[in-house]
């Protein structure tokens, strides 16, 4: 469908009077805004109706992506790109007086996941649209995203996101596509026509609505759509009349607003586990709802369920919905009256399994009387699961108890989820080569060494159109003069850039592009935290999540050190830099907390320090967020990506930096080890143990104390940390650094690996002053990251995981 620009503005300005009752030049910004998302939408279902026809008619093999979290971020800029329509919609709304960089400003961001298992979600959908696959992803409609963050006096302060009251644009209720979902109660069996039927009693029902967001493709026919589950109370029986005629009103609604609660907010914590009784509601809601409506529509479609593998591939993004696992057998065995064996083939050929993390209190246990109390039937379905498996590992490993407690879904007290997604799905998959690789030799080796058949890696990938072409105009603009456009539809087509190594224009090209984007990030610096900041100045950055693993604390370290270099020799010839920090921290960790003070405190100490500013500054940008990654990333020289070996599943980061030409100072770790294989030494500022170094020395007996012992610059930072240097002391920092006192001292190995990091840093500097020299570094960076473009993961899933044409 093509459109034309008189035709485009018929349509959004009928948005405009329908919706505001006036014409479009008398509208506000806010109105334009509003009916610009409208038009979008608009054009959307109909591209989606025609995609949905033809799906529908071929009878495609359809992929569920199911996922706790999408962060989404915005959507206007990101779906006008995908349809190609960006320029005319910028040139309507000149002609209105509006800019429409402007009306983007203000959307907000859609922040529906914690960080990167979130973001790929949403990458994943993007690549889906865009490669013509029919995929549908399945989320919760929460109410509140990840929480807004402030800094006050260094303290990280959450405030609740409430994103929907100019977010829910993209959204569309469904209302009439609800399906209930159980919760607790008890269950009987009883005989009917020669069958056991199961019976559910006394449950309280809470009612799942869908709401469908499209998400279009680049320069694509298709149109996907995530739908989006919210909680509502099944009324009016929910409505308790007996407190309700006493005039209790509140209390007659209690159970309303209990069924209400299940969508409200995201869980903010990452990479650690909180086994929360209302975070495993959400889990079975997004489930239970999203199988009953995969399950009805085969059916319409199919009538039967002998051939839902062949038609449709639900993937399980992380243990978050493993519930699938029993809840498909439910379906099918209590509601399509299928047999055990029958139910179980069909429940393993359909789903497989995306592993995130392999840090072990990251993955899923729930208590067994919860789940029990919780999801009566779902558990016993679960019971005989493990029962089963039992059998079947008793005869293989006989009397090893201990391996077989550890395999089992169901031991010790505990649900173990990642157990229940390993006994069933029909492939398991890791994140990057690494990770895949510590999964089989691992934490899942003993599931690998039965099953090695099953195990795949699909290494993570990002929607580079939003993070190169969209966030970084001028470089794409750029690229497209020197190889064409080709690379926005294949992003391998990068590499072409190559042949410009040597060319100066091209380099001079590069260091002004990049120029202009640091000073567009300083002014947003400027105007948020007050400082200015040299455009200048090498940028550098860490921006992710707050986690001890990730350590963010060791960049810390690293700066300090540095800073007192510059103390003690005011003439030291180093490049300015300007190192930048952006993090959320889980709103109950402690150490992350902390560890922001710290950051907020020495940006404080060095930033008015006139001896040491000209040289170095510290900034930490408060909410980190994808519209602010978006601003952050084109800006950036160096990528901080310096997490212990073995700890990080992949990052994604790391790619979207890479891309926009940073140059990556990082461990061997997760997909980093890839980038440097693309890369190589030269372009790449590698430090630090190796993954089976890290094994080996914490075997060993890792004593954090042995390097302060053999360093005394460490041991100065230790006190300058304790004793008030910074404002104020950072003594649990240092004390989990050096005592047991937090458990195992160290536990990320920030201090073996700091004089290897110092020398990486040491040498960032003296290659900067060759300032062509680094852009040569940053251009290979750019042509060589087209591998990790989610278009060539999404191609793997769909070929080696999900089977789709
Ligand atoms: C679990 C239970 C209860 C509450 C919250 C959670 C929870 C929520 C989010 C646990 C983990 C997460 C998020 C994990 C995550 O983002 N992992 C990252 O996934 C990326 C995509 O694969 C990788 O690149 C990162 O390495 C990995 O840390």
């Amino acid at each position: 469908m093509t459109y034309k620009n008189e035709e485009l503005y018929r349509i959004l300005e009928d948005a405009c009077s329908n919706n505001f009752g006036c014409d479009l030049k008398d509208a506000s910004r806010l109105q334009v805004y509003k009916s610009l998302c409208q038009t979008v939408r608009y054009i959307l279902s109909k591209k989606r109706k025609l995609f949905h026809d033809e799906i529908n008619s071929n009878k495609s093999k359809q992929v569920y992506y199911m996922s706790m979290e999408f962060l989404i971020g915005k959507s206007l800029r990101n779906n006008l790109f995908n349809l190609r329509l960006e320029d005319n919609f910028r040139e309507i709304l000149n002609g209105l007086g509006f800019n429409i960089d402007d009306l983007y400003e203000i959307e907000p961001d859609a922040g529906l996941g914690n960080g990167g298992l979130g973001r790929l979600a949403a990458c994943y959908m993007d690549s889906m649209a865009s490669l013509g696959i029919p995929g549908t992803g399945f989320s919760i409609r929460y109410e509140f995203g990840i929480f807004k963050q402030k800094i006050v006096d260094g303290w990280q302060m959450e405030f609740p996101d409430d994103w929907l009251s100019l977010g829910d644009v993209w959204l569309r209720p469904r209302t009439e596509d609800s399906y209930e979902v159980k919760f607790g109660g008890y269950v009987t069996e009883s005989y009917e026509d020669g069958q056991i039927k199961i019976n559910h009693h006394d449950y309280s029902p809470v009612l799942a609505v869908p709401y469908d967001m499209l998400i279009p493709g680049y320069n694509s026919d298709a149109v996907d759509k995530l739908v989006l589950w919210s909680a509502k109370s099944p009324s009016p029986s929910a409505i308790n009349l007996s407190f309700f005629v006493r005039g209790e009103h509140l209390k007659a609604l209690e159970q309303n607003t209990m069924a209400e609660v299940i969508s409200k907010v995201l869980y903010p914590a990452d990479d650690n586990w909180d086994g929360k009784r209302l975070r495993l509601k959400q889990q079975y809601l997004l489930v239970s709802a999203s199988l009953q409506s995969i399950v009805s529509s085969h059916i319409k479609k199919y009538n039967t369920l002998s051939s839902l593998p062949d038609k449709v591939a639900i993937h399980i993004n992380d243990t978050h919905p493993a519930l699938c696992v029993p809840e498909l057998m439910r379906i099918l065995i209590d509601e399509h009256n299928m047999g055990w064996d029958e139910a179980w083939e069909i429940t393993q050929k359909t789903l497989s399994y995306t592993n995130h993390t392999v840090m072990s209190e990251a993955l899923e246990r729930w208590p067994e009387n919860l789940f029990k109390e919780l999801l009566p039937r779902v558990y016993q379905i679960v019971s005989e699961i493990n029962r089963r498996l039992l059998y079947r590992l008793n005869s293989e490993y006989h009397n090893d108890m201990a391996k077989i407690e550890y395999m089992s879904p169901l031991s010790g007290g505990e649900v173990k989820m990642a157990n229940l997604c390993l006994a069933a799905c029909h492939t398991i998959n890791g994140v990057s080569k690494l990770h895949t690789d510590i999964l089989k030799s691992s934490i899942f080796k003993n599931y690998y060494d039965l099953t090695p058949e099953r195990f795949t890696n699909v290494t993570n990938g990002i929607a580079y159109r939003r993070w190169l072409c969209q966030s970084n105009p001028k470089l794409c603009e750029l690229l497209s003069n020197l190889i064409g456009e080709g690379f926005k539809k294949d992003c391998m087509e990068l590499e072409k850039l190559m042949q410009f190594y040597d060319d100066a224009s091209v380099i001079e090209s590069l260091q002004k592009i990049k120029y202009d984007n640091k000073v567009k990030l300083s002014k947003y610096i400027t105007d948020a935290n007050g400082i200015n900041v040299d455009p200048s100045s090498i940028f550098d950055v860490q921006i992710k999540r707050l986690h001890e693993y990730k350590r963010q604390l060791l960049n810390v370290l690293q700066i300090i050190h540095m800073y007192r270099e510059i103390k003690f020799n005011p003439n030291i010839d180093i490049p300015p830099r300007t190192f930048i920090f952006a993090a959320k921290a889980s709103s109950g960790y402690f150490m992350a907390k902390q560890i922001i003070r710290l950051i907020v405190a020495i940006s404080n100490t060095i930033n008015s320090d006139p001896m040491v500013r000209d040289k170095i500054k510290v900034i930490f940008l408060e909410d980190y967020k994808v519209s602010l990654a978006e601003i952050i990333i084109p800006s950036a020289e160096i990528s901080e990506q310096i997490s212990v070996a073995g700890k990080e599943a992949s990052g994604t980061g790391n790619m979207k930096l890479m891309i926009n030409g940073a140059v990556t100072v990082g461990t061997l770790d997760g997909a980093n080890v890839e980038i440097h294989e693309q890369v190589g030494n030269e372009n790449m500022f590698l430090f630090g143990l190796k993954a089976n170094e890290v094994e080996a020395l914490w075997h060993s007996g890792y004593n954090p104390l042995y390097y302060v012992s053999k360093n005394p610059e460490l041991n100065e930072i230790m006190q300058m940390l304790r004793l008030s240097v910074f404002g104020a002391s950072f003594e649990d920092i240092t004390n989990s650094l050096l005592t047991n006192k937090f458990g195992a001292a160290d536990a990320y190995m920030n201090l073996a690996d700091f004089d290897d990091y110092v020398r990486a840093q040491n040498e960032v500097s003296k290659v900067y002053k060759d300032k062509d020299h680094f852009t040569k570094m940053s251009l290979v960076n750019i042509a060589k990251s087209g591998i990790f473009s989610s278009d060539r993961a999404i191609k793997e899933y769909a070929d080696n995981i999900w089977h789709i044409k």
